[in-house]
Order: C-alpha cells, then sequence, then structure tokens
C-alpha cells in the first residue's frame, strides 16, 4: 500500500518526464502497481483509513506521482452522495484524449495535487468536456465522453503523464482571471 512517503513530490525530474506506454496483457508488476494506484484513493477517501495512516485525500493519482515513468493512473471520484456508486471510478491505462470542447472549464477552488505541498492559487483552465480512450486493468479499450468534476480530474492525472502539472497552466500574472466561455465546476 502507499504511503504519503511515497509519494513523488514537486521537484522530482520524474514529475516532468513523458511516461511510457504500457503494454498488454500487463505484467504481474504492472497489475500491482494498478492495483495499489486505485487502493490509495479508496484509502484516502475512508475518514477513519485516511487519518489512521496518514494520508492526504485524493481522486486521482498517476504513476509518476509513486515514481514510476508508466501511462498508467488511478481515478475516483465519489458521487455527491456516498451511499451512491462512484460518478467514475477505474485504472486509466494508456489514456488518449481524443477531443476536447470548445468550452473551457476550472474548479472553483483551484487545484491541488498530492504531490504539491503548498496551495497554489488560482485557476485552472481546462477542456469543460472530454472524449477519452484508454485500455482497463483487464486490457478492454474503453471510449466515453466525460464532463464537469471527473473531466477535470482525468486532464489532471493524464498532464502527469505529460509531465505537466496543474500550476503550469495558471496565468501568473491574473491567476484568478476568467475567460470568456469558461464555466465553474463545483
Ligand atoms: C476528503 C475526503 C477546495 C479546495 C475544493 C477530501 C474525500 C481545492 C476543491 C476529498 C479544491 C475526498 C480535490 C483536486 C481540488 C484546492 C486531486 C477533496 C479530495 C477535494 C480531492 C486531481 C485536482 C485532484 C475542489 C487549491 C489531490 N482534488 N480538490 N482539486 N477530496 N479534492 N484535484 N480542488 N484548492 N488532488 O485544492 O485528487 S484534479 Cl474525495
Ligand atoms: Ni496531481
Amino acid at each position: 500500500m502507499f504511503l504519503m512517503k511515497d509519494i513523488v513530490r514537486d521537484g522530482d525530474p520524474v514529475l516532468r518526464q513523458q511516461a511510457e506506454k504500457v503494454s498488454f496483457p500487463l505484467s504481474d508488476e504492472d497489475r500491482k502497481l494498478a492495483h495499489d494506484l486505485m487502493e490509495y484513493l479508496e484509502v484516502s477517501q475512508d475518514p477513519e483509513l485516511c487519518e489512521k495512516y496518514g494520508l492526504r485525500a485524493g481522486v486521482g493519482l498517476a504513476a509518476p506521482q509513486v515514481g514510476v515513468s508508466k501511462m498508467m493512473a488511478s481515478v475516483m471520484v465519489p458521487a455527491e452522495d456516498e451511499n451512491e456508486e462512484p460518478v467514475f471510478k477505474d485504472v486509466i491505462i494508456n489514456p488518449v484524449i481524443v477531443s476536447n470542447s470548445v468550452q473551457r472549464g476550472a474548479l472553483t477552488e483551484g487545484e491541488g495535487c498530492l504531490s504539491v505541498d503548498k496551495d497554489i492559487p488560482g485557476y485552472v483552465p481546462r477542456a469543460a468536456r472530454i472524449t477519452l480512450e484508454y485500455t482497463d486493468v483487464d486490457g478492454k479499450d474503453h471510449h466515453l465522453r466525460l464532463k464537469n468534476y471527473p473531466a477535470i480530474v482525468c486532464q489532471h492525472e493524464i498532464d502527469h503523464l505529460h509531465g505537466t502539472l496543474f500550476y503550469d497552466h495558471i496565468d501568473k500574472e491574473n491567476p484568478f482571471s476568467k475567460t470568456d466561455d469558461e464555466v465553474f465546476i463545483y
């Protein structure tokens, strides 16, 4: 199981590398990585376990953030009602955003990242909707459209696979400037 000590922090070159594509069928090592990436999110979103293991809660975790430069990330976006199934939950492998909406969107409160310890305020403008392709741990290909929070989280995680961090997108001069046709998400 991953703990905070396993999470690579900003400044480590692995966070700025282009990750390698993963080959199928998955090796035992890659299968374990996929499991452990999702386990971190599950444990971190359980208030008791999160506290017990001293974690920081997340809805996404990319392999480079645990020092592995491979195109794999876990995403678990809980439903607003905690008794409902997550809005999106999967380990996305070799993900590609095949189309972006013209409309932009940003989280109202800005973004955080498990690899970035300090708060970096500002809007992180992204596509409001994306069409995503990826392969899951069973080798099944997926093609789907995402909007709102899950779309933002997937873009943040896929950025990690290309060496980009959320604050790269923040307007340095005017961190809270809002462009036309930009919607706020949450
Ligand atoms: C506890 C239990 C306020 C501030 C609101 C917490 C279960 C920020 C938002 C969580 C912000 C859960 C999150 C991300 C933001 C802020 C990520 C709390 C965990 C909200 C996830 C990857 C950006 C994702 C919405 C600087 C570690 N996550 N909040 N951004 N939550 N969480 N990101 N933004 N302002 N980061 O951080 O997992 S995309 Cl689920
Ligand atoms: Ni991140």
